[in-house]
């Protein structure tokens, strides 16, 4: 194509752009685009200063520099939105495998939780590190999930229980989205469990939790949002409601561990305060989804846990469709209930154990992700978005969700930038 001054005037936003991916199929993932995962076939994009200055049908491509201009050809391969991982617990130390085979052998992890196990082991050996390793550790968790496709990763504080810990995590947590490639954000967990010296004490830990903790959370900037896991194992309505109203004080925005293991009615919650997202949910009612539908609160569903525990409660997946409540996939990292770093095995797995089909499986993961995550500057492919863009080796976007352990990712953009 040659410089056309004419066109180029009308089309101010293709003038000196970074890259042009050209020959592509787009799966957008805008809802506003009436095709399935607003694909565009036949499609080019442009990339200017980390956004996406331009994405359509190639055939009415804007005249542009073609000399001056960095193009690379996507092949009629598939392009996507970088995938989010919007629900991790990514730092902590130690490992869980023994209680893995205590399981195994017929104890169930609320059992294991009673005599002290579970979150605590995980909480003694979060506390006995020191930030380099919990840095490393993590930067080599979020290098596997960069691997498959994911820009932009939520870490979840938890593994503290006291204030110095907690801090600990959430500035490792910072540190990591500074150093590296992958969008970090935070969320504070200090309500993730009772540690062991607060026994019979709850009320006054979650006084901890809402003054001294979130207090230091707030000054160092530390946290996007704040969750809660309100569980009989966890925290109750009640307790949760505290945290929540602390949040709200500081404008923080809320989620819930809810409806893991039995309906305390924490989406209800979260819908009452406006929260970002309920999740997990298997114990979830037509009247918490009635709640979540009518607050714009999106449903994450966490099917590695659900896997990795057994489960057979499924979430109401028919009653989320029926009142239209956004649903996102998260991988739930974490020791205890979920040690399976991989999002795109969290697709494969909502569609094979939650009946999802591919098409919801990957806005899962991009668009109803970045709502979980109140981002509206990525998700999905537009004009004016980030430029996180996955490009996949596949026939069609369905494709991410059918299979697991083969890598069909070619290039991943974050910000525009290849890495
Ligand atoms: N629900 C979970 O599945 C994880 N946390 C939570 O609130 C479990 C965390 C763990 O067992 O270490
Ligand atoms: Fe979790």
């Amino acid at each position: 194509m040659d410089c056309n001054m004419q066109n180029a005037q009308q089309n101010n936003n293709l003038e000196n752009i970074d890259l042009l991916l050209t020959d592509a199929n787009i799966a957008t993932m805008d809802p506003t685009r009436d095709t399935p995962y607003g694909i565009i076939e036949n499609a080019a994009l442009a990339i200017k200063n980390g956004e996406i200055a331009w994405l359509g049908e190639q055939a009415s491509l804007p005249s542009f520099d073609a000399f001056a201009t960095p193009t690379l050809s996507i092949k009629g391969q598939w392009l996507t939105p970088g995938l989010i991982d919007c629900h991790t617990h990514l730092v902590f130390a130690g490992s869980r495998a023994q209680e893995f085979e205590q399981r195994l052998q017929g104890v169930s992890y609320e059992q294991i939780a009673a005599q002290g196990g579970g979150i605590a082991s995980t909480v003694k050996a979060t506390r006995a590190a020191d930030r380099e390793q919990l840095f490393v550790d993590a930067k080599d968790r979020l290098n596997t999930l960069l691997k498959e496709g994911v820009t932009t990763v939520e870490i979840k504080s938890g593994y503290g229980l006291d204030t110095e810990n907690e801090i600990k995590i959430l500035e490792v947590a910072r540190l990591l989205g500074e150093h590296h490639p992958i969008d970090i954000k935070t969320t504070f967990l200090g309500a993730h469990a009772l540690p062991n010296e607060y026994k019979g004490r709850a009320d006054e830990y979650i006084d901890l939790v809402c003054n001294e903790m979130l207090e230091r959370v707030v000054a160092g900037d530390l946290a996007d949002a704040v969750d809660v896991f309100c569980e009989n194992v966890g925290f109750s309505h009640e307790q949760t409601k505290r945290v929540f109203t602390a949040a709200t004080k500081h404008n923080l925005p809320i989620k819930c561990h809810a409806e893991q293991l039995s309906n305390q009615y924490g989406a209800e919650l979260v819908a009452e305060f406006n929260g970002l997202s309920a999740d997990h949910i298997e114990y979830l009612d037509e009247q918490g989804v009635k709640a979540m539908a009518k607050a714009g609160t999106v449903a994450v569903l966490l099917p590695g846990a659900f896997y990795f525990l057994r489960e057979t409660k499924q979430p109401p997946i028919a009653l989320l469709n029926q009142y239209k409540v956004p649903i996102a996939i998260a991988s739930d990292f974490n020791p205890g209930t979920s040690p399976l770093c991989s999002v795109q095995l969290m697709m494969n797995m909502a569609c094979t154990l939650f009946k999802l089909t591919p098409e919801q499986a990957l806005a899962g993961v991009t668009s109803n992700a970045a709502q979980a995550l109140g981002l509206n500057d990525r998700g999905v492919l537009k004009v004016g978005a980030r430029a996180d863009i996955a490009h996949w080796q596949i026939s069609h976007p369905s494709q991410l969700s059918y299979q697991f352990g083969v890598n069909k990712l070619s290039n991943l953009w974050i910000l525009g930038r290849l890495n």
